[in-house]
């Protein structure tokens, strides 16, 4: 710590935002998955977590919600190699599969053999992650996943379902994403709630703020599920606003929903489009930065304790580095109100 100066020029040493930090001395450990294979639309976000890599050396690290938060020991694991390949191999099959679903043909019998594949791949990447959060959690580190698709915060859910006898995850998305399967991917990205409320029995109460892009199987699916499901759609929030109501209020509300321990899951298409606008799915509304961040340091102000996070879905423009640059802050702001909350609960 002592060689880095906050106030200095970044340094691209490896580590997220240049920080002088291993994966031993850390406190929270950011895993990197470059993952994209099951994006429907469009295609990049496993290009996110080198692009926000690259960007967050540029940021400044005063912070207001945070005392010394340059001192923050996070530590981003290598992006590993051997997944980019996987996933790159699997991805050229992928995009000739949405084409041929796209042309309306119902039989995608000659594809069956990829799909297999596909969901090889996604569980052994998900038993891989869960065994090396298992191990993180043990030496007491805090983990956040850095995606990649939001098919890829799995494994490390399923780690903490079996350290935490109960808790809730906060979901910011545009999406609800709790699909049963999606294009007969069981591990979609458009799946990734339903995959963890079916295999997390710990996972107490999921609360969704911003969805304004569901299904009506999805629907139904909420109002089964015995408000074990809060959703905030993001057109009853506006709504109220255009009344009057203000977001203090509707936060209050939000973080009532929320047992004492929480897990952020941050889909970058859960802010305004133009925050994200090379996203594989993006939806107008949403949010702005500042309100999310209104939102999360309100949850650990209100005493909850953050368990673990990820941040997904952020994919890099060819043209632009709007993407990477908000995904870079968006992330510093997740890393903040973790570290604010494992300062708290510090013993
Ligand atoms: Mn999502």
């Amino acid at each position: 710590m002592v060689d880095f100066n906050p106030d200095g020029i970044g340094i691209s040493n490896g580590n997220l935002f240049g920080f002088p930090i291993t994966e031993k001395s850390a406190d929270i450990i950011v895993i990197p998955v470059p993952w994209d294979v099951t994006a429907s639309y469009r295609k990049g976000a496993s290009q996110g977590p080198k692009a926000i890599l690259e960007a967050s050396i540029q940021l400044d690290f005063y912070h207001p919600k945070l005392e010394n938060a340059h001192k923050t020991k996070v530590f981003m694991t290598p992006i590993s190699d051997e997944w980019l390949q996987v996933n790159e191999k699997l991805s050229i099959e992928s995009t000739e599969y949405m084409q041929h679903l796209e042309s309306g043909s119902g039989d995608y019998s000659e594809f069956s053999n990829f799909l297999a594949e596909v969901d090889h791949a996604h569980k052994a990447l998900t038993s891989n992650l869960k065994e090396r959060c298992e191990k993180l959690l043990q030496e007491n580190k805090i983990i956040a996943v850095l995606g990649g698709e939001h098919s890829t915060p799995l494994g490390l859910i399923q780690a903490l379902n079996n350290q935490h006898k109960n808790f809730g995850i906060l979901q910011i998305d545009a999406h609800a994403d709790l699909r049963n399967s999606y294009e007969n991917f069981n591990q979609s990205h458009a799946s990734i709630m339903f995959n963890v409320l079916k295999t997390c029995p710990n996972v107490s109460k999921l609360v969704q703020v911003g969805i304004r892009d569901i299904s009506q199987g999805e629907i139904d699916f909420i109002q089964s599920s015995k408000n074990r499901i809060k959703t905030f759609f993001d057109w009853d929030l506006k709504n109220e606003q255009f009344h009057g109501q203000n977001w203090a209020i509707q936060v209050n509300k939000i973080i009532s929903e929320l047992p004492e321990k929480v897990y952020v899951s941050f889909d970058i298409d859960g802010l305004i489009p133009s925050l994200c606008p090379n996203t594989g799915t993006p939806v107008p509304g949403g949010f702005t930065l500042e309100e999310v961040n209104f939102l999360l340091f309100n949850i650990v102000e209100a005493g909850k304790k953050i368990i673990g996070f990820d941040l997904n879905e952020v994919s890099p423009g060819a043209s632009t580095d709007i993407d990477a640059n908000i995904g870079a802050r968006a992330l510093w702001n997740l890393i903040c109100l973790t570290e604010k909350s494992r300062r708290m609960y510090e013993v």
